[in-house]
């Protein structure tokens, strides 16, 4: 039987998340034949190359999806919103990296290490979590499975990436402004779409994203609803503080979590160990320890500082750093979309 031909399309290509779809084509052997870019009607007409052809970047339009076996989406909710039930209905797959589709229950929320089972289930959409989400749910599931999983608390640190690259740009103007003794305007963060914006050089923000009625943000609250419905459990307790920091790329996390037994710090670091996509860099007589820096254009989810609680046995203390770009986002929704193409 002759092979299928098969056609990608990236919604967004040439946005935060797009870019790094593209290197990682260059690198990594998707099964695909044509890969056309798709974009908002600004950024049409820009010319890239991608695995070594030059393609230049469409308006995506309803069209755009005809003949499309698969298309990719990181140009933001209100786009998805429009434009992935117009794919669907060309009879495309849609792999939705925007929080649009996340908690409907049609639609599977995937980490393929975690619950790639899930993408089987799908009716046309397929969602990529929040890049908070998946590399907390990467490093807390090996646990969660061997030793049951009660309560989870965390505090991120959060890279101006997330926000796209507008935000990258506020802060690398903002930290030369400041250095040069400007004034400094901001105008991005913590969110494009609210009314007040406060500079993120040399300063922390804990805000991300509009607040919800019960004082948390939608950040936090995605971090809470997309971990119960990732690990199926609705009675896990989860509660989150989301918090930008001036870092470009790569997000941290302070996740302190209770086990349902008490075991040995040799059995935490092994499970973590032997999950796929982890790597545990722990060693404080080294000064070992992930960093942002570090995982920078990797796939890999990296844990360490793993202590037990002073005052509860079952209760541990992780740092989880990803690249919230890559894991958080483009190399997830790369590998769904390998996943769907081979099936
Ligand atoms: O929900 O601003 O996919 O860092 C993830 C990044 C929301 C914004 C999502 C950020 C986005 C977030």
């Amino acid at each position: 039987m002759m092979p299928m031909k098969k056609h990608l399309a990236i919604v967004g290509a040439t946005g935060a998340v797009g870019q790094e779809i593209l290197r990682i084509l260059e690198q990594y052997q998707l099964p695909v034949d044509q890969i056309t870019l798709l974009s908002s009607k600004r950024s049409a007409g820009t010319e890239l190359t991608v695995r070594g052809e030059r393609l230049t970047v469409q308006e995506a339009t309803p069209d755009s999806f005809q003949g499309v076996d698969v298309a990719l989406f990181s140009a933001g909710g209100t786009v998805s919103k429009l434009l992935v039930p117009e794919a669907v209905q060309r009879g495309a797959v849609a792999v939705d990296n925007t929080n649009a589709y996340r908690m409907d229950p049609h639609v599977p929320l995937v980490v393929p290490e975690v619950n790639g089972e899930a993408i089987k289930e799908h009716q046309g959409i397929i969602a990529n979590p929040n890049c908070s989400t998946t590399q907390m749910v990467m490093a807390l599931h090996p646990l969660r499975q061997a030793y049951g999983m009660r309560r989870i608390i965390v505090s991120t640190y959060q890279a101006v990436s997330g926000a796209g690259h507008s935000a990258m740009v506020e802060l690398e103007n903002e930290t030369k402004g400041i250095l040069e003794g400007e004034k400094v305007t901001p105008t991005i963060l913590p969110s494009a779409a609210l009314p007040v914006h406060y500079p993120i050089a040399f300063n922390v923000i804990p805000q991300i994203d509009r607040f919800e009625p019960n004082d948390y943000t939608l950040e936090e609250m995605k971090m809470v609803r997309e971990t119960k419905k990732i690990f199926q459990d609705a009675t896990l307790e989860v509660a989150a503080t989301c918090v930008r920091v001036p870092v470009f790329r790569g997000h941290s996390e302070s996740v302190y979590v209770e086990l349902e037994q008490e075991v040995s710090k040799e059995d935490v670091i092994s499970s973590l160990q032997a999950m796929a996509g982890v790597i545990v860099v722990d060693n404080p007589e080294k000064q070992q320890y992930p960093m942002p820096i570090d995982g920078v254009g990797k796939p890999e989810v990296y844990v360490g500082r793993i202590r037990r609680d002073l005052d509860h046995p079952n209760g541990w203390h992780l740092w989880i750093v990803s690249d919230n770009l890559w894991k958080g986002a483009a190399w997830n929704t790369v590998q769904i979309a390998d996943q769907i193409l081979k099936s």
